[in-house]
């Protein structure tokens, strides 16, 4: 029997971090099209997360980019994120929108752009300092689109060399979050296109360094909650970016296109200990509301995750074990299936009302007015976009 009390209790205790970028416009390369109401500053992007946070109850922090969310004075943006309710959370490094990272960046065969690449990346740790953040995020674009473009080991000597430094600015305190994609924008070959290179890097720099999983970064039919429990075995899951795939990097909201997967990859993460907030692993939203709004994209996908958590928390953890030590194949699946087949929205009701929450966020979201109230104060001024 599943203690209902514990699952409550570990549900109210659930942190999912939010992307600022989700609360920008957004597109594809085709096209970016401008919503109502949408931030023109890094301060607006935390007003609409605080939004999130406060009908969800479970997403406290807000995940920067920079040079994105670049500001004069950290500072004074991460006390306006507590005046909000929210922190700051993990600095996100930007090192693909440049002209000068067309053939990369720390791993472009030119030693001018790569100093240039580390140092943005050493900035980011400034930035980190003054903000309080705990993790230092790094995704590279970097690869190439054609066999002979350019040495495949050499590219990696150079990736070391910069993570190297990076890793040894960071505090003791910091750590350094290491996300691999399949492919995207490079085509031909990618420099952390796999869990395995991530971790093989992570594992030379020291146990503050730390994977990251994006779900939208594997190639179709991935088995990913396998990647998170031999992450996890290994003690180097550093945290996920949540979203959903249907094709490549769709970025779409998480549990949308495959509210299985994510159970399935919550049930790891929850057998594998991750779920405990001592394992220090960071849960983030990575995506992009490109046509529907965005601070109601975000509240329903806190709420999708929330809903792959809890069926995960319900699955009979000793039933399960005792149906697969006697080899019982239907028994073993069937435990998990009655798990995932629970409806567990009128428990999340519950958990939320006992918070002091709306049982039914997007609803109270909707109700208090605060779409219609920026849509007219935020006239004027450039709207906040992913600078595609
Ligand atoms: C990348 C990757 C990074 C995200 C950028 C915007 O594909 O997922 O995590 O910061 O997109
Ligand atoms: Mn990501």
């Amino acid at each position: 029997m599943t203690d209902l009390a514990a699952v409550k209790a570990a549900l109210k205790q659930q942190r999912i971090e939010l992307p600022s970028w989700a609360f920008g416009n957004s597109g594809t390369r085709f096209k970016v099209f401008a919503q109502p109401g949408v931030p023109r500053t890094p301060y607006e992007k935390l007003d609409d997360a605080a939004q999130v946070h406060r009908f969800t109850g479970v997403a406290p922090s807000v995940a920067l980019h920079i040079p994105w969310d670049a500001v004069d004075d950290y500072d004074d943006l991460a006390k306006h994120a507590a005046d909000q309710g929210v922190a700051v959370g993990t600095i996100n490094a930007n090192v693909f929108q440049d002209d000068d990272y067309k053939l990369g960046s720390v791993c472009h065969p030119d030693p001018r752009v790569r100093r240039k690449a580390v140092d943005h990346l050493l900035a980011c740790v400034d930035v980190m300092d003054a903000t309080g953040s705990r993790d230092l995020k790094l995704w590279f674009a970097d690869g190439t689109n054609y066999p002979g473009q350019d040495s495949l080991r050499a590219r990696q000597e150079r990736l070391a060399e910069a993570l190297a430094e990076v890793y040894e600015r960071l505090g003791l305190s910091q750590r350094l979050l290491l996300e691999y994609k399949l492919f995207e924008p490079a085509f031909y070959s990618t420099d952390v296109p796999d869990w395995g290179t991530a971790l093989v890097n992570c594992l030379a720099l020291g146990e503050r360094a730390l994977v990251v999983v994006d779900t939208g970064h594997h190639a179709p039919g991935t088995n990913i909650e396998f990647i998170v429990a031999m992450l996890l075995r290994a003690g180097r899951l550093g945290g996920f970016d949540f979203n959903s795939r249907f094709y490549a990097d769709d970025d779409l909201m998480v549990g949308a296109a495959d509210p299985f997967q994510l159970f399935r990859i919550m049930h790891e993460v929850v057998q594998g200990g991750g779920y405990r907030p001592e394992a220090g692993i960071a849960f983030m939203l990575d995506q992009s509301h490109n046509i529907e709004p965005k601070i109601p994209g975000q509240i329903r996908s806190v709420m999708n995750a929330q809903e792959a958590t809890a069926k995960a928390l319900l699955v009979d953890a000793a039933d399960l074990e005792a149906a697969q030590r006697a080899g019982d194949v239907l028994g073993a699946n069937a435990v998990l299936m009655d798990a995932y087949d629970t409806d567990v929205r009128p428990l999340l009701a519950e958990v939320r009302r006992e918070m002091g929450l709306d049982p039914d966020p997007m609803a109270a979201y909707a109700r208090s007015g605060y779409a219609e109230r920026v849509a007219a104060e935020r006239v004027g001024g450039t709207q906040a976009g992913w600078g595609a």
